[in-house]
């Protein structure tokens, strides 16, 4: 096995959806049903290494521990992209490092295909740009689309069958008072992986078509609220896109519960800080984990508040991300 000739190493944010995608129109491609937004943040992310080997097989490693064939597979099928855009047919280890609570509602899938995508597209010398890249980043997972940018970026679900203008867009840079805290509930692996929710929530859930019916409108309200820093707007639109998304869900057959009696915790202790005066709301995912919106200059305030509530590991706080970054790059 020879490797090390053209080691690419590179760095990518994870982002949380302040308006949520939640399902498929096409499930090879991709393809989403709605567009969405997400804010990028800079404590969450994921460090990956890529470089040739001559071997026969794909090489994929996480957090040390040399992956599985299922998992592999996973990997290789979107290695497969790369090599057939750049006709190089090349066998690749990949070696990566969550910086993010795998699988457990954090978007760890995003910043992991964001990565990857970030490495590869330079070790196949194809050097696209980052709405381009965004693309190929979303075969690996949705939210992935998302993460190579920083600040505020909106996933745009496109049109075309074939998913050429389903694609990444910058709305804003994100550097004002602006702010994350993400309050840990449970780190386990979820039980239900987001992929296979969506597809239960569309094919069962009564209530999926007012979800639908009413992104486009979060969506414009979301970008404007960004347009304006309004952090009060942007959190309400948000905290309530997040509930909307959840209640598609518990309408499933059968159902699908992410929450746990700590998410309703912090969800309590946000309403309460908030009629404190100050500037926060939640929002939550594939799971149990609440993050919560606020103001950058307010973050200290808060994180104090909740320390009250929870252990201190338990509380990460978190400022804008910048996406994807080469770390370094020996291609010879
Ligand atoms: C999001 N989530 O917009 C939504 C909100 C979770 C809840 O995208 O099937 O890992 O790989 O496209 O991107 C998490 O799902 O799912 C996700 P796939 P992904 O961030």
């Amino acid at each position: 096995m020879i490797s090390g000739d053209n080691m690419i190493k590179a760095k990518c944010n994870t982002n949380i959806a302040l308006v949520k995608y939640w399902g498929k129109r096409d499930e090879n491609l991709y393809l989403p049903m709605t567009s969405s937004i997400s804010m990028t943040l800079k404590e969450f992310y994921t460090i990956t290494s890529v470089d040739f080997i001559d071997s026969h097989e794909d090489i994929f490693i996480l957090d040390g521990i040399i992956q599985n064939e299922k998992e592999t597979k996973k990997v290789s099928r979107f290695i497969d992209i790369f090599r057939e855009k750049a006709n190089i047919y090349k066998k690749v280890k990949v070696d990566s490092i969550n910086h993010v609570a795998t699988a457990a509602g954090l978007a760890s899938s995003a910043s992991a295909y964001g990565a990857l995508a970030g490495g590869l597209n330079l070790l196949f010398d194809l050097n696209l740009n980052m709405v381009e890249l965004s693309k190929l980043a979303r075969r690996g997972s949705g939210s992935a689309t998302r993460s190579l940018m920083s600040g505020f970026v909106k996933w745009d679900k496109g049109i075309m069958p074939n998913g050429e203008d389903s694609k990444a867009i910058q709305l804003d840079n994100g550097y004002w008072d602006i702010a994350m805290a993400v309050v840990l509930i449970d780190e386990e692996k979820k039980k239900i992986s987001s992929t296979e929710a969506m597809k239960r929530t569309i094919e069962t859930s009564p209530f999926y078509e007012g979800w639908v019916n009413e992104q486009e409108l979060d969506i414009l309200q979301m970008e404007r609220a960004i347009k304006n820093r309004d952090v009060d707007k942007i959190g309400k639109i948000a905290e309530r896109n997040a509930l909307k998304m959840h209640a598609t869900m518990l309408g499933a057959k059968p159902p699908i519960i992410y929450f746990q009696e700590g998410t309703f915790k912090v969800m309590r202790i946000v309403e309460t800080l908030r009629e404190y005066g100050f500037s926060l709301y939640y929002t939550m995912d594939a799971g149990p984990n609440v993050k919560i919106i606020c103001k950058k200059s307010e973050l200290d305030l808060i994180e104090k508040e909740l320390e009250k509530y929870f252990s201190k590991d338990k509380i990460i706080t978190s400022e804008i991300g910048s996406g994807l970054e080469i770390l370094y790059d020996d291609r010879s």
